[in-house]
């Protein structure tokens, strides 16, 4: 047995490194095409992203031809494969390869290029108006979200990327744990992770719609869907509870019904937006994923894994592609960025 020892020990050795070495070579050899082909829109995306959505229906409503949709995961981290750090080092989607072969980040401004560069149907000009004056009270709408966004970040997203039975956990370990209970600052901040702060951005938004008639498709616009996206994300996770981070303060449970101009929104781009819905049907099946899992008690068992998952998979995996992004000489590398490199909001 003493005499084996060795043996095994240089097998186990060598197996590992075999193990390794086809990762790497694996993770080299994932550049999907789109990335530095030049012609054709590109765009990044995941479907339970708000900002990702923005940009998908706005990329329908436009009818860009050709356009291709490329999911990155964001459940298994896709978003840190080394390639897509080139496309966007903030690691962040909605990303998208213009035409002319430019990374371009940032949801609100790819929404705006892209309508302005592809819409032709004067019909459509609703959504993002040529009238300077009414164009700019659209550009404002759609910034006012931002905060609202990293609330929705830290509290909803974050929230499900903890539960167990969701896959953040199973690929990301105990991460989202440590992100999610406020030990580690969340994207938005600490203020972020207020749920009165969230409150606060849902009592606003009913408001100003509360301020304009919105009957059909012609009386919407790009800052509608924009704020619309956030909303989904609260209103549907915590569909039926009537005490996860805002409680309902009559007997029904259902967070439309506190909001009248929301849920009016709501209706109106599922009665008159197809492209909504259709963009809308995966999001919705994954909340509904959450809420049957969003029960589920921790145990020492399952924190004993998550930490051995982050430490044996997450982190050689999260390290080696942000080495890859900076010193491997091939791939995307020379691409200029379009537009202002705009502030982080996230
Ligand atoms: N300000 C950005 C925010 C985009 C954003 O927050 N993206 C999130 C998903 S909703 C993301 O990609 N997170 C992954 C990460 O930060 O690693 C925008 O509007 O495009």
């Amino acid at each position: 047995m003493e005499q084996e020892r060795p043996l095994i020990v240089g097998a186990a050795t060598t197996a590992a490194a075999c193990y390794l070495l086809l990762k790497a070579w694996k993770s080299l050899a994932t550049v999907p095409v789109c990335v530095e082909r030049k012609g054709r829109l590109t765009v990044f995306q995941w479907f339970f992203s708000p900002p990702s959505r923005l940009v998908h229906v706005t990329t329908l409503l436009s009818r860009v031809k050709d356009a291709e949709f490329h999911e990155i995961d964001l459940s298994k981290g896709e978003q840190l494969q080394w390639w897509f750090l080139r496309v966007n080092p903030k690691h962040q989607i909605p990303a998208c390869v213009l035409e002319g072969g430019e990374f371009m980040a940032e949801s609100r401004d790819l929404a705006r290029h892209i309508f302005d560069k592809y819409n032709r149907d004067p019909s459509m000009d609703h959504w993002y108006p040529k009238d300077p004056v009414q164009r700019k009270m659209v550009d404002e709408w759609m910034d006012w979200s931002k905060p609202l966004h990293l609330c929705v970040e830290s509290q909803v997203a974050l929230r499900m990327a903890t539960t167990l039975g969701m896959p953040w956990r199973e690929n990301f370990g105990i991460v989202t744990v440590l992100v999610g209970s406020g030990l580690v600052d969340p994207p938005g901040g600490k203020d972020s992770l207020l749920p009165s702060r969230l409150k606060e951005h849902l009592d606003e938004a009913d408001k100003i719609l509360g301020k304009r008639s919105i009957e059909s498709v012609a009386d919407l616009n790009l800052g509608d869907l924009t704020t619309l996206q956030e909303v989904c994300m609260v209103f549907e996770c915590f569909e039926g509870t009537t005490n996860e981070i805002i409680p309902a303060s009559s007997t029904t449970s259902s967070l439309w019904k506190e909001y009248p101009h929301l849920a009016n929104l709501y209706e109106v781009f599922r009665r008159d937006v197809p492209e909504f819905t259709r963009v809308h049907a995966p999001f919705l099946a994954f909340c509904e994923r959450y809420r049957k899992v969003r029960g589920l008690k921790e145990t020492p068992l399952t924190i004993a894994r998550g930490v051995l998952t982050t430490i044996t998979s997450f982190l050689p995996y999260a390290v080696w592609n942000v080495v890859l992004s900076k010193v491997y000489p091939f791939g995307p590398l020379s691409h200029k960025r379009q537009g202002v490199d705009a502030k982080k909001y996230n």
